[in-house]
């Protein structure tokens, strides 16, 4: 007798542990949701959100992760609640029946199949006409600039004063991309070595930049200021310092500042070999 008050105590003991690891995993879970939208809600008061837009096409790219962020965020929300209910509601110390095993409902089945894939056609189809301006409709110019990729740095090459890539003039620069306000630019995007990806976040570009290729980006920038280049695919030990400026200033700035690139670049060229007299 003694013995099976001493299990009673045991085994009531153990479901009321269940009973409080069951409410604790469901609140855990509850968390995911409540904490995942607060991060969201607070990343903008302290500035951790997204980088400031400063090109004529990065507002259609944001309104395109505004409109998916809210579509996941609805089903991420209503999924864990979901699974925080269950956890809860089914707990298994509180339900005196065991659990059983069915093989599931076809109808429901196709309901949760046909919906995200009615829901990524309708994204693929949206999203065609930015996918388009940023990828496919490339301004009918000559390449303004030729950006070179390479472990690990960003070879930067202008056309030079006979506005073509790949003459005498070229100027050459490293790290440093300067480009004028409201006009459209050109980049013919190439990489030395292995895969890089060319990424300035002010002005939502992203390329990969790909041996044996020659990418062309475009933008046009709307903001003078100074940002960041940076390379998005880890491509070697000093990925991290891959790191270069866009300067983002007027047409008369940039004029200067490609004369003064001359004049240095002509300050430093060896003088020219004296002509060879021919001895008679
Ligand atoms: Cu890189």
């Amino acid at each position: 007798m003694d013995k099976d008050i001493r299990n009673e105590g045991w085994s009531s003991g153990l479901a009321k542990g269940r009973r409080w690891a069951g409410i604790g995993w469901s609140l855990l879970f509850l968390l995911v949701p409540v904490l995942g939208v607060a991060t969201f809600a607070v990343a903008p008061v302290y500035d951790v959100w997204l980088p400031k837009d400063v090109s004529e096409h990065g507002r259609s790219i944001d309104s395109l992760f505004y409109f998916i962020l809210v579509l996941t965020g609805v089903v991420f929300i209503a999924t864990e609640v979901l699974l925080f209910w269950f956890m809860w509601k089914y707990d298994a110390a509180a339900s005196a029946k065991p659990a059983t095993y069915i093989h599931g409902s076809h109808a429901l089945e196709v309901v949760w199949t046909i919906i995200p894939a009615a829901t990524m056609l309708f994204l693929a189809i949206y999203q065609m006409n930015t996918w388009a301006d940023v990828k496919m409709r490339r301004p009918r110019i000559a390449p303004s600039a030729e950006v070179v990729a390479r472990q690990f740095e960003w070879r930067i090459r202008y056309p030079g004063r006979d506005g073509t890539l790949g003459t005498t003039d070229d100027l050459f620069v490293v790290n440093d991309l300067h480009v004028p306000i409201d006009e459209d630019f050109l980049v013919q995007l190439k990489s030395m070595d292995v895969l890089h990806s060319f990424f300035l976040p002010n002005l939502r570009i992203k390329q990969d930049a790909v041996p044996g290729m020659k990418q062309p980006v475009w933008f046009k920038a709307t903001e003078a200021g100074s940002y960041d280049i940076v390379c998005a695919e880890i491509c070697g030990w000093g990925h991290y310092k891959m790191k270069g400026r866009v300067t983002v200033e007027s047409r008369a700035d940039f004029d200067l500042w490609l004369e003064r690139l001359e004049a240095e670049q002509e300050a430093t060229q060896p003088a020219p070999e004296p002509a060879t007299v021919a001895a008679d």
